[in-house]
């Protein structure tokens, strides 16, 4: 015998207009942009003036298609808007554009050589962060083929450090890329703020160029931007709110 379904149509009505409520609360926590192509230089192509502490093993100029570049064979930081570039082992590396593969977005994005391994650290941004705080990110990895025979490999990683009691870091992606046409790979997630009580965040890629292969390896279009969760306070009320409403209409 088929069980009778005791919901009334005029029931179902009620739960869908609770359901709508919390979600469109839920929803009004704004998303905060820290890092995209328009905001803090996340495609590394504001323009560089005289960027600090560029002494010393480094080669400027302007690349193949007008892109401006800012290299270093011998250490040290390289800063742009936004941005601390640093080696702590020498190669070859930098802010360049020298032909039309060398940018995924704009004219100049970040290289890194044979033998060498690159930090791509950002300015540090304040908020209130609390556990679950969504973190979503995107990137451009890309992996250019000098002369190798499409061996190259290059370990890359965008970590968020925050600076709360237990020191949390979360590991966005991390990831060996080899590929033997030359070419950019898409990453995006999300990733939850596990800790409590940070103040201030930044986010570090690295790029390892020290795997096999003689070829160049490239990151750009960084993206990063944050949701709070919504506050426990205003959860509950909506969701007494929603009840309340129920009530009445009972
Ligand atoms: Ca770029
Ligand atoms: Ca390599």
């Amino acid at each position: 015998m088929k069980k009778k379904n005791h919901s009334s149509p005029f029931k179902n009505s009620l739960v869908l207009a609770s359901t709508t409520a919390f979600l469109t609360a839920g929803s009004t926590a704004a998303t905060v942009t820290l890092i995209d192509s328009s905001t803090n230089n996340g495609s590394f192509d504001d323009a560089i003036t005289d960027p600090g502490n560029s002494t010393g093993g480094t080669t400027t100029g302007t690349g193949g298609s007008g892109g401006q570049r800012y290299a270093r064979t011998s250490g040290g930081t390289i800063e742009i808007p936004g941005w601390n570039i640093s080696s702590p082992d020498g190669g070859f590396w930098g802010v360049n554009h020298s032909d039309s593969t060398a940018s995924y977005d704009g004219l100049q994005s970040v290289v890194v050589n044979d033998n060498a391994i690159v930090a791509i650290t950002s300015q540090t941004f304040t908020g209130t962060f609390a556990a679950g705080d969504a973190f979503n990110f995107s990137a451009a990895f890309g992996n250019r083929i000098v002369g190798d025979a499409g061996t190259n490999q290059v370990a890359y990683n965008l970590r968020l450090r925050f600076n709360d009691t237990e020191n949390t870091q979360l590991d966005l992606v991390s990831t060996v890329f080899q590929d033997p046409t030359g070419s950019y790979i898409d990453y995006n997630g999300t990733a939850n703020y596990t800790g409590s009580g940070a103040t201030e965040v930044f986010l570090v890629a690295t790029m390892n160029n020290k795997l096999a292969g003689a070829g160049q390896g490239m990151v750009d279009a960084i993206s990063l931007s944050y949701d709070a969760i919504p506050e426990p306070s205003s959860l509950l009320l909506c969701l007494l709110g929603g009840l309340g409403f129920m009530h009445r209409r009972r």
